[in-house]
């Protein structure tokens, strides 16, 4: 995102780093997890981190590591692995179109302020995302009928009002996203319909006026590798730059598919480095048909790695952003049914053997560990004036269990009176939970839950709990 040293030195002494331990330890991780979460403990070792957050694996190699983020999320675990492993961070959704002005005129700033405040408080950087796109406007936008010159007057006076109110705040800007069909045609939007290809100009134009220190990209999936969209994205960039319309950089998004990664990625990058722009991989997470295996789960690892590599072997690559970092946060299960698993953490916050392919790429000493993990989650389901409902879930993800044990220690007195789907037995305040002969076998990929009543009155802290 950046490309001279200088910037880089002028953004950080702008926004100091928080202090923090150089080497986290993983089980910190963990605990924090189980804080947050309900209870949460591995049976087997879940994989283990580099030797250094990713953020700083990355920067020794002159790179930036990123993640797309929910503003509301970032407290607790996501709050803490997201300021620590991390140096670039991209509003998921907070500064679209639709997201920032809902209604005409009526601005909602919340979620992205949130976001780069939380960045600068961590000193990470920011990827605006995305000021002209088809989707995600609002309906006002779209329904409305505009003349050409009230639809430029549009993109203009909203890229100065967003681009402007960040100005010196942000590093880039994803200024046009998907401007392509798959055959390298441009799609047919309300924009290029509107004021036809020059749109893309226009809009660069106004966002370099409103922010001169923002690099500028544009920014599409499935132009990874070399291919009639990308061919076409590069030749654009290319008249874009001999025209001398302002162009910075392109963002490859890199929404992949398990054992489709384009053996072209290196040679597409360097490509586009070789016309004079930046180049991120700016959306990146491989999904997988579910239910994620030991095995898919290590090739996932080295896809991870060879594609956070191909950056690393360009010098104009800026770096590496994943679109959601845990699999609780990313938007694969809901578009593509049955698909999942695309990201480097798992649901339950352990980083799986993605975040080891990424850690090695970037230089790290240890190597992505194939072991996967079965945890415990314990979760108050309902909760009234004298009593509760609680429940655990076992899930497993590259392990397996034939039986399982769960136990707690209660710190306020709780009593459990009732338990179902498990054997409980509540010795003072230790509970010991085992399977029912019907559900001891959690497979790789699985999960089993039960479920309990018991009383409490005062409070009802949340226990660790240890899987056994
Ligand atoms: O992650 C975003 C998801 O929460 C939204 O529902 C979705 C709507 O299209 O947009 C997602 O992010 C997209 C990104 O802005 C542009 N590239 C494709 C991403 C996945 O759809």
């Amino acid at each position: 995102m950046r490309t001279s040293r200088s910037s880089r030195t002028s953004r950080t002494s702008r926004a100091p780093r928080a202090p923090r331990s150089s080497v986290p330890s993983r089980l910190t991780a963990l605990v924090t997890g189980a804080a947050a979460l309900g209870a949460l403990l591995t049976a087997a070792p879940a994989a283990h981190a580099a030797d250094l957050p990713l953020r700083d694996l990355a920067a020794a190699k002159g790179k930036a590591m990123g993640t797309a983020v929910t503003g509301s999320k970032l407290t607790g675990t996501y709050g803490e692995i997201a300021g620590r492993e991390f140096n670039w961070l991209t509003p998921g959704n907070a500064m679209k179109w639709g997201s920032v002005e809902p209604t005409r005129g009526n601005f909602n700033w919340t979620e992205a302020d949130q976001i780069v405040d939380f960045a600068e408080a961590h000193g990470q950087e920011v990827r605006g995302h995305t000021l002209v796109w088809h989707s995600q406007n609002p309906s006002w936008l779209t329904n409305g009928t505009w003349t050409s010159a009230q639809l430029g007057q549009l993109l203009n006076d909203h890229i100065a009002l967003e681009v402007g109110r960040y100005k010196g705040r942000l590093a880039a800007w994803d200024v046009v996203n998907e401007p392509f069909n798959e055959d390298g045609t441009y799609r047919q939007t309300l924009w290029y319909n509107g004021l036809g290809a020059d749109y893309i100009a226009q809009a660069l134009t106004a966002a370099r006026a409103a922010d001169p220190s923002a690099k500028l990209y544009i920014n599409d999936y499935n132009v990874e590798g070399v291919n009639a969209k990308s061919t076409a994205l590069y030749n654009l960039v290319r008249s874009l730059k001999e025209r001398g319309v302002p162009i910075d950089g392109v963002g490859l998004q890199a929404h992949l598919i398990l054992g489709q990664v384009p053996s072209t990625l290196q040679q597409n990058i360097q490509r586009f480095a070789d016309l004079g722009v930046d180049v991120a991989i700016t959306e990146l997470d491989i999904r997988m048909q579910l239910p994620a295996t030991a095995a898919k789960l290590a090739q996932q690892a080295d896809e991870y790695k060879a594609v956070v590599a191909a950056c690393v072997a360009v010098s104009r690559c800026t770096g590496v952003t994943v679109w959601g970092f845990t699999d609780s946060d990313s938007w694969i299960p809901d578009v593509f049914p049955g698909y999942g698993a695309a990201t480097p953490y798992d649901e339950n916050y352990a980083p799986k053997p993605a975040y080891g392919g990424i850690a090695t790429a970037l230089g790290g000493t240890t190597t992505p560990p194939p072991t996967g993990a079965c945890t415990a989650t314990y979760s108050v389901t309902n909760q009234w004036n004298t009593g509760f409902t609680g429940q655990v879930r076992i899930a497993c993800s590259g392990a397996s269990l034939s039986s399982w044990k769960v136990n707690w220690t209660y710190g306020a007195g709780q009593r459990i009176s009732q338990a179902w789907n498990a054997t409980c037995t509540q010795t003072d305040a230790a509970v010991s939970c085992a399977n029912a002969s019907w559900n001891g076998t959690v497979p790789d990929g699985g999960s089993v839950t039960f479920g309990f009543n018991a009383s409490w009155s005062g409070s009802n802290p949340v226990p660790a709990v240890t899987l056994g």
